[in-house]
């Protein structure tokens, strides 16, 4: 699909390993937590968030507000290191301003959806993969096929232009295939541009 960008193996074991001690660090005073849908239904992936900003979902809808909403304080800070990758492979003028951490346990899946709660759909997506492998589905916005991208620990992938409001969703997660996470499971984090562009004067 045109605007995917896909670096399979990006991510060197030692930088995997050391990112995710950075995100289960920043975790420790933003723990994840299990939003639930607008309809009442508990998601099955376990959130936390980076940055200025965080994706929140409850009975009110779907956001981004700058506390987690379960412990109220500010987001801890994007890692560096992520900010940096962001730079280097969209080009992007301004750097993310949230980072969505998604964690995946034994059976946790998420259905198809587009991503449409950020100011400028025209920013682009940055995906960081860690842990255990998911096959990941995507699709036009305008609905038809799909295909299918197994994405590995370490692996990164970009959506910018017609890929950025495709429909995508996590089908499975393959238990058992990295050792990286302690406990197993899959850690993907989501850079984006959640709120409007800032304009220095
Ligand atoms: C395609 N996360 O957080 S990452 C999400 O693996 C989300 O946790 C999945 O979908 C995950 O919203 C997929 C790859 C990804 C991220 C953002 C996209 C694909 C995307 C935005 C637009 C199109
Ligand atoms: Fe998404």
């Amino acid at each position: 699909m045109e605007g995917f960008r896909f670096w399979p193996g990006a991510l060197s074991a030692s930088e995997q390993a050391d990112l995710l001690a950075r995100v289960l660090a920043a975790a420790e005073d933003a723990p994840f937590y299990r939003p639930v849908t607008p309809g009442g239904r508990p998601f099955s992936v376990e959130m936390t968030g980076m940055g200025p900003l965080g994706w929140v979902s409850d009975r009110a809808g779907y956001r981004y507000q700058p506390t987690h909403p379960v412990t109220g304080a500010p987001w801890p800070p994007i890692p560096e290191r992520l900010t940096d990758l962001w730079r280097d492979l969209t080009g992007w003028p301004e750097p993310p301003d949230a980072c969505l951490v998604n964690r995946y346990r034994e059976g946790a899946r998420m259905g198809m959806h587009q991503d449409l709660d950020e100011v400028d759909h025209g920013a682009p997506v940055l995906s960081v993969s860690l842990g255990d492998t998911a096959v990941f589905r995507i699709g036009a916005a305008g609905g038809g096929p799909t295909r299918t991208v197994r994405l590995a620990s370490g692996d990164v992938c970009a959506l910018t232009g017609p890929a950025r409001l495709a429909r995508h969703g996590i089908d499975r997660v393959i238990a058992g295939s990295s050792t990286l996470t302690p406990g197993g499971g899959r850690i993907n984090l989501t850079l984006r541009r959640a709120g409007p562009a800032s304009h220095q004067t």
